[in-house]
């Protein structure tokens, strides 16, 4: 056989083969209702699930806190994917997706937020998303272990900046009071902080102090935020660049200051004294939510206030406005 006469047969089996793929495509249109979808060959890939899927997510008894009023749980992406029924429910995208995913407990149907958070090296220098959080003190040399980088970042919007993380505080409580017109904003959220606080007003409340309305007066302070009231007295490892500090004050009867929770009949930094009682107590129920407690003389129209953390080690102090704030 000639070069020539066997390149022909190549490139007529050639042609048959492509013309036979089109008949048998054309054939396969027709008998889908001509939508141009053709059945799947043995060399095609299913499709990956992507849109949300049926089923509940399981939210554990755990996530409630040791309080049982947690309403919400930031989660990293391996976090995520662990909660059972996460990824079938809202697709395998989602755990890559920061967000508030709204879970309903079949318990008591009550409405449990699952947030994906961003994670702290999508930070790019001092921003993310043109937010500005600055450098956390082991960005910046080495660290003890509970000053290590937090995690993630719960992505703050007008959407969700009102969402209850438990029957006392919001999302919005928390954020670092500057940059009022940039969104989205970013916090890091500590559950064990918001967990002790509201066992610290429930025992408030069973030693008949009401509690209906507490003021996080400072949560979340950006590392960048808080070095700048470095000079005014906040601390440089301050607890409240980690997410697990709160300065707050109970302010039942709604004038914008401190109550008078000792009932002298005047408002000074005794008034923080319950408050202490309530942390020894809730803090020897539960030695996993130790941490500090910093009692403040009035610095601003707010009167005194308690500062709460969950570090992990106790700390107690006591200050005046000439000695600062942690
Ligand atoms: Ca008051
Ligand atoms: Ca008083
Ligand atoms: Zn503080």
């Amino acid at each position: 056989m000639s070069w020539r006469r066997r390149v022909a047969l190549v490139v007529a089996a050639f042609v048959a083969i492509v013309a036979a793929g089109w008949v048998t495509a054309a054939v396969r249109t027709l008998q889908g209702g001509g939508d141009g979808v053709s059945a799947m060959g043995p060399g095609d890939l299913p499709p990956i699930p992507d849109l949300p899927g049926v089923g509940v997510v399981a939210i554990p008894d755990s996530f409630a806190g040791l309080s049982g009023a947690l309403r919400f749980r930031a989660l990293s992406a391996a976090e995520a994917l662990a909660v059972p029924g996460f990824v079938r429910v809202h697709g395998e995208r989602a755990i890559r997706t920061p967000g508030v995913y709204a879970e309903r407990r079949p318990a008591d149907s009550s409405t449990f937020s699952l947030i994906v958070e961003r994670p702290f090296g999508a930070k790019r220098g001092e921003l993310l998303n043109g937010y500005r959080l600055g450098r956390w003190p082991a960005e910046r040399a080495i660290m003890a272990r509970n000053y290590f980088n937090p995690a993630g970042f719960v992505e703050v919007t007008p959407d969700n900046v009102a969402l209850p993380l438990s029957p006392h505080f919001t999302l919005g409580d928390f954020l670092t009071h500057d940059q009022r017109a940039v969104w989205p904003k970013y916090v890091v959220l500590e559950e064990k902080l918001i967990d002790k606080l509201e066992l610290v007003l429930a025992d408030l409340r069973a030693h008949g102090i009401p509690t209906r309305h507490v003021v996080v007066l400072s949560g979340f302070r950006a590392p960048y935020y808080n070095d700048r009231g470095v000079g005014e007295g906040m601390a440089r490892g301050s607890r409240h660049q980690f997410g697990d500090a709160a300065d707050i004050i109970v302010d039942d009867d709604d004038d914008g200051r401190m109550d008078d929770l000792n009932g002298d009949g005047r408002l000074d930094v005794r008034d923080t004294g319950p408050i202490a009682d309530a942390i020894a107590r809730v803090e020897r129920a539960h030695p996993a939510l130790v941490g500090g407690l910093g009692t403040y003389q009035a610095t601003g129209p707010s009167g005194p206030f308690a500062h709460v953390d969950v570090r992990g080690t106790s700390a107690r102090w006591e200050s005046g406005w000439w000695r600062g704030r942690s």
